[in-house]
């Protein structure tokens, strides 16, 4: 599974305290053990910070990409922000991201055609957030036709079925997982990824949910996930999973993970 790490959001205090006073020590140091613990992108949410979001990319992005191996998925709405970050991004960036909004696709898809970064799709709309696995999936089987005509690669498109908090409608797991079962029946050719830690929310002790609901996700075959790499039991729950689905040949990544990661 593809994890993106998702530790560096403007929506976490820590974070919005360090990009306001420029705290490189901090920043890196964040990315890096990110990076350490597996995460193959590194998510960069910077929407909290407004009118400053695109000097804030132009200083941060360079800044991380100095420290890193791996790209960075530039976690942003405004679409300036964006092109500030792509322009400025070494190799191919992911795109966090796209949507089936009018708006959003008009902003956002001369940036995706211009620069050919990965791309992640919400499920949503003009309508708003969809009621039905349905709407999603039509939802998504549009915004893949639109990317396919652009020249967009399978491969390089990540359907987000949106993860809502259980804490405000307790259907919304079993929402979230139908639809992403019908997204990989109906859509098998591209990936599919999930915001984890939004399911729990609100609510107490929320690394046990964020284990559980990452669990049944892959069951249903999740491609990738933004989540907190440092959280040594949701890795663990990974790597434990991808064993017991027969994804793990020789439970070799299973083996070296248990080994190194002292639990
Ligand atoms: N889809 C896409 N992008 C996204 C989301 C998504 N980006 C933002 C968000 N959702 C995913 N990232 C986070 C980052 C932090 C938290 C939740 C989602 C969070 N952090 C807690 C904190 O800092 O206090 C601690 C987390 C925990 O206890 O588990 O809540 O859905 N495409």
């Amino acid at each position: 599974m593809i994890i993106v790490g998702e530790r560096l959001n403007s929506s976490r205090r820590p974070v919005l305290e360090a990009l306001n006073r420029k705290d490189k020590k901090y920043l890196v140091n964040q990315a890096k053990k990110q990076e350490k613990a597996g995460a193959s992108y590194i998510d960069l949410n910077t929407a909290a910070l407004m009118d400053k979001e695109v000097q804030t990319l132009k200083w941060t992005i360079p800044l991380l990409q100095k420290e890193l191996s791996i790209p960075l998925s530039i976690d942003t709405p405004n679409p300036e922000a964006m092109e500030a970050g792509l322009r400025i991004h070494n190799g191919r960036a992911l795109v966090n991201s796209l949507s089936g909004e009018t708006n959003r696709i008009k902003t956002f898809l001369p940036l995706i055609k211009e620069w050919r970064p990965r791309v992640i799709v919400l499920c949503l709309d003009d309508e708003g957030l969809p009621k039905t696995s349905d709407k999603e999936l039509s939802i998504a089987r549009k915004m893949v036709n639109l990317l396919d005509k652009e020249g967009v690669n399978h491969k390089d498109i990540f359907i987000d079925p949106l993860v809502r908090p259980i804490g405000v409608d307790q259907k919304a797991g079993e929402l979230f997982l139908e639809t992403l079962e019908k997204i990989k029946e109906n859509l098998p050719s591209v990936n599919t990824i999930a915001g984890v830690s939004n399911v729990s929310f609100g609510l107490p002790r929320r690394k046990s949910l964020n284990r559980a609901f990452l669990v049944l996700a892959l069951q249903k075959g999740l491609d990738a996930a933004i989540l907190d790499p440092l959280d040594k039991e949701i890795l663990a729950a990974v790597h434990s999973s991808e064993a017991l689905l027969g994804k793990d040949p020789s439970l070799k990544d299973y083996l070296i993970f248990i080994r190194s990661s002292r639990l």
